[in-house]
């Protein structure tokens, strides 16, 4: 009884952590982590947008600028113009979106 409660716990548990990635569970920034380097060029508040000079990204993105959505919205009031901030990007429902976001100074 113990044993099926604890693969089931693992069976839901395995997906959170695969999607979050490593450096998630950690909470901070650290050398190794996946977190890109990027400016923030334009917000876009109603829009929900923010555009991003950004550097090479995990998953071969090279460097550019472009427009990315962001997963919360409140991270847009924390965002301005020359601002340095460390991010992570994902597709969600076919848009790049930010869903990790830290400024740094
Ligand atoms: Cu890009």
């Amino acid at each position: 009884m113990k044993v099926a409660l604890i693969a089931a716990l693992v069976a839901i548990a395995a997906p959170v952590f695969a999607h979050e990635g490593h450096a998630a569970m950690h909470g901070q920034t650290t050398a190794e982590s996946p977190l890109t380097e990027g400016v923030v060029k334009k917000v876009e508040q109603a829009a929900g947008k923010v555009t991003l000079s950004h550097g090479p990204l995990p998953n071969g993105m090279p460097a550019m600028t472009m427009a990315f959505r962001v997963k919360d919205p409140a991270w847009i009031g924390r965002m301005k113009e020359n601002d340095r901030i460390r991010f992570a990007a994902e597709q969600v429902d076919g848009a790049m979106t930010l869903v990790r976001f830290e400024p740094t100074r």
